[in-house]
């Protein structure tokens, strides 16, 4: 259970009048689920390392899993408002848990619902969303992280099936995943996405150990040694680089909206401790230093929640550009990042504790200012908006 009451969760613009009746009961149902299945084990998972077990069925039988996914491929339909508020809500829990949901939902069936073929489409997308089946996202490779379109894994045509060759790095879920979207050169050096499968011959998953972030979520390698891949396990629907940074499109939108999540937890916890703890026989919170910094948290959440309703919006229309989600991404996981490093200092020597969150959530926010574009690259991108002149 959370350290301070959930009433005390922020909405100083009043935001809530700007979200449905459906809005606030899906964000309240996964409100209710973070409290009583993440938070009573997530210490205990990050502090030993290991998954939450039954995640992914859990995060299936809530719907976090493809929510904008039509319901005829098992999704909820819902729209993009709805997916962040979910990807909110997961964060305030752990990143390692809105991790999860959004590699399954963004990385691997946006992909296939996107550019998959009607077959895979019902083959996959079904077991995904019920979180029966769990899916990893192959994009980086050891030699090329911001430069994905320099990958090297490729794929030779074979006739009766493609031949696939290469490996990935740093992938989310890879050592639990049953199939992974991978991305590859065909013959022709342009990229394709394929799905492949565990169990196919020359195909492995080692995990990447001792890591300091992201504790409660796993993390290895893809690799391909001379894999069979069927046919029609490559998806139709696009060539090009544009296939996989659309995904990310997707995924950046729903990092946005998370680490708000995490911001709260640790902006609630430090309200909470600065009216508890006494020190010069008055609460820390009534002195001048401590209230700046809290004043600061709340400004910092809320232009957060404006900017990602707003992009919300967008998105709903369709009319949301990389470049917004870029600014979104990179501002949003900075202003959870300061907050949390400096939430922790709110709780002296008790801030570097396992009860309270703010260590797990900086630590975890290490990784998130990293992926899925490092908060440098998301400047460049916006430099490259402005001005028109690539600085990559
Ligand atoms: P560039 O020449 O700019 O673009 C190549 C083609 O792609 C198109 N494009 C996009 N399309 C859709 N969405 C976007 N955001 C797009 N950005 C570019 C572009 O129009 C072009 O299309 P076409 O038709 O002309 O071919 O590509 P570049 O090679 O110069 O690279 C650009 C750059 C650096 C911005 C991009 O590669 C990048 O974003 N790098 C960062 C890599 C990254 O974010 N990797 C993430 C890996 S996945 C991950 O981290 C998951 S963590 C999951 C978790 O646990 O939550
Ligand atoms: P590099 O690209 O080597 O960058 C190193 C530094 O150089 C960064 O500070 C960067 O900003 C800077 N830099 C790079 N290029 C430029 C430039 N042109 N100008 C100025 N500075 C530059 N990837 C997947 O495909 N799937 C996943 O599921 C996935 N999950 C991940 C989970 C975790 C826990 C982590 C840590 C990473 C994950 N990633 C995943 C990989 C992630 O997307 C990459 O780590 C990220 O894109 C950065 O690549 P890199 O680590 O190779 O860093």
């Amino acid at each position: 259970m959370s350290y301070y009451s959930l009433t005390s969760i922020p909405d100083y613009y009043g935001i809530d009048a700007l979200l449905t009746e459906e809005h606030k009961l899906i964000r309240q149902s996964v409100r209710d689920w973070v409290e009583s299945f993440v938070m009573p084990q997530i210490d205990h998972a990050a502090q030993n390392h290991t998954d939450i077990p039954n995640l992914m069925k859990e995060l299936g039988q809530i719907g976090a899993l493809g929510p904008y996914i039509p319901v005829e491929y098992g999704g909820s339909g819902l729209d993009q408002i709805s997916y962040g508020l979910i990807m909110q809500e997961l964060e305030r829990g752990d990143s390692a848990v809105r991790s999860a949901a959004s590699v399954q939902s963004s990385l691997v069936m946006f992909p296939i619902n996107e550019f998959g073929s009607e077959e895979q489409k019902r083959k996959y997308l079904p077991k995904l969303a019920a979180g029966e089946m769990i899916g990893s996202f192959g994009l980086t490779e050891p030699n090329h992280g911001s430069d994905p379109g320099s990958m090297e894994t490729h794929f030779k045509d074979m006739e009766d099936h493609y031949l696939l060759n290469g490996a990935k790095m740093w992938i989310t879920n890879s050592p639990l995943c049953d199939i992974a979207v991978v991305w590859a050169k065909n013959e022709e050096g342009k990229v394709q996405g394929l799905i492949v499968e565990r169990g196919m011959e020359g195909f492995t998953t080692p995990e990447t150990h001792n890591k300091w972030s992201l504790r409660a979520s796993k993390t290895g390698e893809l690799v391909f040694n001379d894999v069979k891949v069927p046919k029609e396990n490559l998806l139709p629907g696009v060539t090009g680089l544009k296939g996989p940074l659309s995904c990310l499109n997707s995924a950046r939108y729903g990092i946005s909206w998370g680490v708000i999540g995490a911001a709260i937890d640790c902006y609630c916890t430090a309200v909470q401790y600065s009216k508890e703890r006494k020190q010069f026989g008055k609460p820390i919170g009534s002195y001048q230093l401590q209230q700046k910094k809290l004043a600061e948290f709340l400004t910092e959440i809320t232009k957060a929640q404006l900017l990602c309703l707003q992009l919300g919006n967008l998105k709903n229309d369709h009319k949301a550009t990389p470049a917004q989600i870029s600014m979104a991404k990179r501002n949003n996981v900075n202003m959870a990042i300061e907050i949390a490093r400096e939430s922790r200092q709110i709780l002296g020597g008790m801030g570097i504790m396992g009860e309270f969150p703010m260590m797990r959530h900086a630590a975890n926010l290490e990784s998130v200012i990293t992926y899925e574009g490092t908060h440098d690259v998301h400047l460049l991108i916006t430099g490259l908006d402005i001005t028109g002149i690539n600085a990559f």
